[in-house]
């Protein structure tokens, strides 16, 4: 029976992030896709000026109601850029109604990067972030959003120690699961590290650092996280597929960025597209205790 996935974040029209790569990634996963966006951008906010946003912050509740008269059932629930504490807990009582026993609950905190919020975001949002991120099983902040969950400053230089402190810490918030995403140990790899509180084990997942940023290259990564987890895979497998494909589709959009103007092209996303049969591949390779 076809697993089915409903996520939760904006569509920005233009710049490929949010909706516009989760539902193509997570379809190609083999993984029913249902959507609510919470607000529709005509460009995502990372570069672009000028940019429209329609709130859909009243549709939500209105989309709950409906959905929970019809019965829906839902094996995962993937939640990303959110545009208000409103919203966000408007999706808390969303996995409420929703969440059931075999629910796999992804929370993408979106907040930030590089050590600054996105626009249009305060610190004090990660207060309400912290109460989504209680009700997931899994959580995939990057060390600016893990440094605006926990309160501390952000982290220019870590060693491994540091995220291994970080990641139990992220659990404490109430989650299973916590991976980190954009770790560098070294000048040569990049990649995520996971902490399983309920079994106390580390896992993690690298490839050799492109040189270059990238927009969406986060809900790259947490939308085949989640297509993986829904379809079985362990936090291992599930791990080494997203940071492999994220990687893929950096790799493949790197001698394209030199061609366009230095100043737009990384916000433009990354050429998934022309990776997609490396993803259904590494769908495949999904072995689930039932094989
Ligand atoms: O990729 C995260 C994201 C999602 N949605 C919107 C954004 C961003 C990051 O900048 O602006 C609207």
């Amino acid at each position: 029976m076809l697993k089915r996935i409903v996520t939760i974040q904006d569509i920005s029209c233009f710049g490929k992030c949010s909706l516009t790569v989760a539902l193509p990634l997570i379809s190609a996963m083999g993984v029913e896709t249902a959507v609510i966006p919470t607000a529709v951008l005509s460009t995502h906010t990372g570069g672009f000026t000028g940019y429209t946003f329609r709130d859909l912050t009243t549709d939500i509740p209105e989309i709950t109601a409906h959905w929970n008269s019809l019965k829906l059932h839902f094996d995962g629930i993937y939640t990303g850029y959110l545009g208000s504490r409103e919203q966000v807990q408007m999706v808390a009582d969303f996995i409420d109604t929703f969440g059931e026993e075999n629910t796999r609950i992804v929370v993408d905190p979106v907040m930030g990067d590089a050590g600054k919020l996105y626009a249009g975001f305060t610190p004090d949002f990660a207060s309400q972030m912290r109460k989504l991120c209680e009700k997931a099983d899994v959580i995939v902040p990057n060390l600016t959003e893990a440094a605006l969950l926990l309160e501390q400053p952000y982290m220019e230089a870590y060693k491994e120690k540091d995220i291994t402190t970080y990641l139990r810490a992220l659990t404490d918030l109430g989650c299973r699961t916590a991976v980190l995403t954009g770790i560098r140990y070294d000048n040569t790899h990049h990649g995520a590290v996971a902490y399983d509180r309920e079994t106390d084990t580390f896992c993690s997942a690298f490839r050799n650092h492109v040189p270059r940023a990238m927009h969406g290259t986060g809900d790259v990564f947490s939308s085949v996280l989640s297509g993986a987890l829904v379809r079985g895979a362990s936090m291992e497998q599930a791990l080494s597929i997203a940071v492999n494909f994220t990687a893929d589709t950096m790799e493949t959009t790197l001698p394209d960025l030199e061609t366009l103007p230095h100043d737009q092209a990384p916000w433009y996303g990354v050429e998934f597209e022309a990776c997609m049969d490396k993803l259904v591949a590494y769908t495949r390779q999904i072995t689930t205790d039932t094989d």
